[in-house]
């Protein structure tokens, strides 16, 4: 098993006992050979996966401009056909809004003028794909935890789900549209961006215009485009097959930690 792969069973056992946890008290854990004994006690085992969690408040790395990748590589969806989406993009998306809802106080909707004048950050970042490339580039967007606060989460909200404008595949049951989720240590890092502008310009149709997620701790599945609408949940099972999101409908981590 790979050590990526263990590393998300530690912290699969440690969101499972979430209820229990007090995120900031991080107790050091050395390289002592004493310590490793106390890592197989179960006590250990609830602080180590502890301290993966608090270790995910950590910021992905960030890169210059030199690093820039010229042909930043566009994959899955990469031209909606969807009508509505389409008719969004023949109008250069000025009917565009973003929905917030579900488990909030004040449901939102938000022009890309409105996003525009929201709290925003522009990092350069690797982009890892699962098929095994990565690209470099610029992104610019609206803070998500900041968004989130002004529509206020009702305290049984434990996800935040992106509903996209495209279907990857096409099914009977509609569950071949994009969808993504994440949970609220992610969709409170400082760089979990809404991302309008990619590489100073405006974000592509290619790249998710008008509007994508970039949540750097994650892998490029995580990364949802063309984003319509995003809703709190307190569970993600009664959406699409029940894994949280279109990929992890079809066999990938739900937990796609980088
Ligand atoms: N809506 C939507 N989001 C998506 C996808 C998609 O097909 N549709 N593909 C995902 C995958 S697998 C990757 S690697 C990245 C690709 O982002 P890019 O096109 O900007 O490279 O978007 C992710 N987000
Ligand atoms: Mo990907």
């Amino acid at each position: 098993m790979s050590l990526l792969a263990n590393r998300r069973g530690w912290l699969r056992a440690g969101l499972a006992s979430a209820g229990a946890l007090v995120l900031g008290a991080c107790d050091k854990i050395t390289s002592d050979p004493r310590s490793i004994a106390f890592l197989q006690s179960a006590e250990g085992l609830t602080r180590r996966a502890q301290r993966l969690v608090v270790d995910r408040k950590a910021l992905a790395r960030e890169f210059t401009h030199a690093d820039i990748s010229p042909d930043f590589r566009p994959n899955g969806s990469i031209d909606p056909t969807d009508a509505d989406y389409v008719a969004l993009k023949t109008k250069g998306f000025s009917d565009y809004r973003l929905v917030i809802d579900g488990l909030v106080e004040r449901p939102l909707s938000l022009s890309l003028e409105d996003l525009r004048q929201q709290p925003s950050r522009t990092q350069i970042t690797r982009h890892d794909c699962v098929e095994g490339w990565s690209s470099i580039g610029k992104w610019t967007g609206a803070r998500l935890g900041p968004l989130l606060d002004q529509a206020g989460l009702k305290k049984t909200a434990r996800y935040i789900v992106f509903h996209c404008g495209d279907t990857l595949e096409q099914t009977l049951d509609g569950s071949g549209q994009y969808y993504e989720s994440i949970d609220l240590i992610d969709a409170y890092h400082p760089q979990t961006i809404l991302a309008y502008a990619m590489n100073d310009s405006v974000l592509p149709v290619s790249h998710g215009a008008p509007l994508r997620l970039r949540v750097e701790r994650q892998l490029g599945y995580k990364q949802a485009k063309y984003i319509m609408r995003i809703e709190a949940v307190e569970d993600y099972r009664h959406l699409g097959r029940g894994n949280g999101g279109f990929w992890e409908d079809r066999g990938y981590e739900w937990y796609a930690g980088i």
